[in-house]
């Protein structure tokens, strides 16, 4: 019996080992990675080193992690999408007792039992054979890393993790910091405060961007951020030639994380092809998405629900993950930006504002469409969304005729357009609008109850938001799928879904 047992085992395992699983064929190629890091050696100052350390993984239950998300940096520049990693990217090439080298990569490091729980690993080889890197080393090695920090004029590193206090992450991160005498922790107020002031240089809002940051040390206990001179000096006299001093003083020797935010943010605002195709699938499928949940949208739906259809579709099409925790309020629930509790159990007859769309291979489109859960807007609904929906128009339109982003931005009810890309709200450094980046156009009304207004428009939320591929003289809307126009969306929300049929036991009480 036990001989049987043992004989069909080994024959059900010849089979598992020999048969193929069929995957998907579209990833980013080592070679988009490699061009990536040599991109980024061309912008790094001389004799630089940048290193780029694995996102930590989260705890989600006893036992259980949340589902491990890349570090969408340590992604760009290498494919690898583990965790408890650190990547060294040289500007000019090394040499030393390995050999020479311009880039030095440590992974995670095999282990077959905690592959038969969690996952497979590329280990080292894997990451050789399949990334594509030759100086490739188990994280635990960092600790001989052959690298003297002291030599080099700059060490550009983001933000160190600074709620990371055991495992694999922590020692590398400990590691790092002796190795390069890193002792102090980066303060983030001041890293965002400059980063605002540093990176989006236009004048039109300097005003306002002072004013939050002013709010923000006056709300702070934090002593170094409120007493930082700089910013002080600008609060105190807050005109362009001030602002322009200062942002020569943050730019003439910027922080490390400040300069990995701008040489990262100067690469990854501008797509590349690859990057290109991958966007229109991830905006194409969740336009698909849309289309489809307002085929099915019903009074009798719950909010979950809807985000449940949301997610089969862009899972049917392989996309990963959601981009960003899915938005689906009705009603009074749309006027709160980012409501993610979708709890409503039934959406009656109201407006249901739904900002929802998928992470494709890493690139997440960003799609929101405000449809009536009974297929008709009424009087009060539709004048609201025809607003939002000409002044959406009234930018793409524009897109067309300016590059400035200040101009379009006077366009926006909320202000809100960004780059999308391996990050929902995508890295940006540059204010202009140029050929190949993908942005955002979303405006939106939102009147909340008790708002100074008749009644009649309380509790009212619109937004309308589309993904935008700037061309050399015109922006594409690659997310035009999913209808926006008032009688596409009735007429759409009017047509039979086969979701429609699908009905499931209730559950006994
Ligand atoms: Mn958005």
């Amino acid at each position: 019996m036990l001989r049987v047992f043992f004989l069909l085992s080994l024959a059900l395992y010849m089979q598992s080992a020999t048969a193929q699983n069929s995957l998907p064929t579209d990833y980013l190629t080592p070679a988009f990675h490699a061009n990536r890091r040599e991109a980024l050696r061309k912008i790094m100052p001389p004799n630089s080193v940048v290193v780029i350390f694995a996102y930590p993984e989260r705890v989600f239950s006893n036992d259980v992690n949340y589902i491990y998300h890349p570090n969408p940096d340590l992604y760009y520049f290498s494919g690898y999408k583990e965790p408890d990693a650190v990547l060294l990217i040289f500007k000019e090439p090394q040499q030393n007792d390995i050999g020479t080298y311009n880039e030095l990569f440590y992974v995670r490091k095999r282990n077959p039992f905690q592959e038969q729980w969690s996952g497979r690993r590329l280990g080292i080889e894997g990451v050789r054979k399949q990334l594509g890197f030759d100086q490739v080393y188990n994280s635990e090695d960092f600790k001989n890393c052959p690298v003297d920090f002291s030599l080099f004029s700059k060490v550009i590193y983001d933000v160190l993790p600074d709620d990371v206090s055991a495992g694999t992450l922590s020692s590398l991160i400990q590691t790092f910091r002796e190795k390069a005498s890193i002792k102090a922790v980066d303060n983030r107020n001041i890293l965002d405060a400059y980063k605002r002031l540093a990176f989006s240089t236009n004048a039109s809002n300097l005003q306002s961007r002072i004013g939050r940051i002013n709010n923000a040390m006056k709300e702070t206990a934090d002593p170094e951020f409120r007493n930082d001179s700089l910013l002080l000096d600008l609060i105190q006299r807050p005109d362009s030639a001030m602002l322009s001093g200062v942002v020569h003083c943050i730019l003439g020797n910027p922080m490390p994380p400040l300069q990995f935010y701008q040489l990262t943010s100067l690469l990854r605002e501008i797509k590349q092809p690859e990057e290109i195709a991958m966007l229109r699938k991830s905006a194409f499928i969740s336009a698909v998405a849309h289309a489809e949940v307002m085929k099915a949208i019903h009074p009798d739906m719950s909010e979950s629900e809807l985000d449940g259809i949301f997610r089969y579709v862009h899972k049917k099409y392989g996309a990963e993950e959601e981009g960003y925790p899915p938005i689906v309020g009705t009603g009074a629930n749309g006027c709160i930006l980012h409501y993610i509790d979708n709890n409503v159990t039934q959406v009656d007859n109201q407006l249901v504002l739904m900002d929802v769309a998928s992470e494709y291979h890493g690139y997440t489109a960003d799609v929101t469409r405000t449809t009536p859960a009974n297929g008709k807007f009424t009087t009060e609904q539709k004048a609201i969304y025809q607003l939002v929906l000409d002044a959406q128009n009234e930018v793409m339109a524009k897109l067309g005729i300016t590059k400035k982003r200040e101009d379009v931005s006077l366009y926006y009810i909320h202000g809100c357009s960004h780059h999308i890309g391996l990050d929902v709200h995508d890295k940006s450094v540059t204010t202009t609008l140029k050929e190949n980046m993908v942005i955002t156009v979303e405006p939106g009304i939102y009147i909340p109850e008790g708002s100074p207004c008749d009644k009649k428009w309380w509790n009212l939320a619109v937004r309308i938001e589309d993904d935008i591929l700037i061309g050399k003289n015109q922006g594409e809307n690659i997310s035009s799928y999913a209808p926006r126009e008032i009688h596409e969306v009735e007429k759409l929300a009017a047509s039979k879904s086969v979701l429609n049929k699908f009905t499931l036991p209730p559950v006994k009480e």
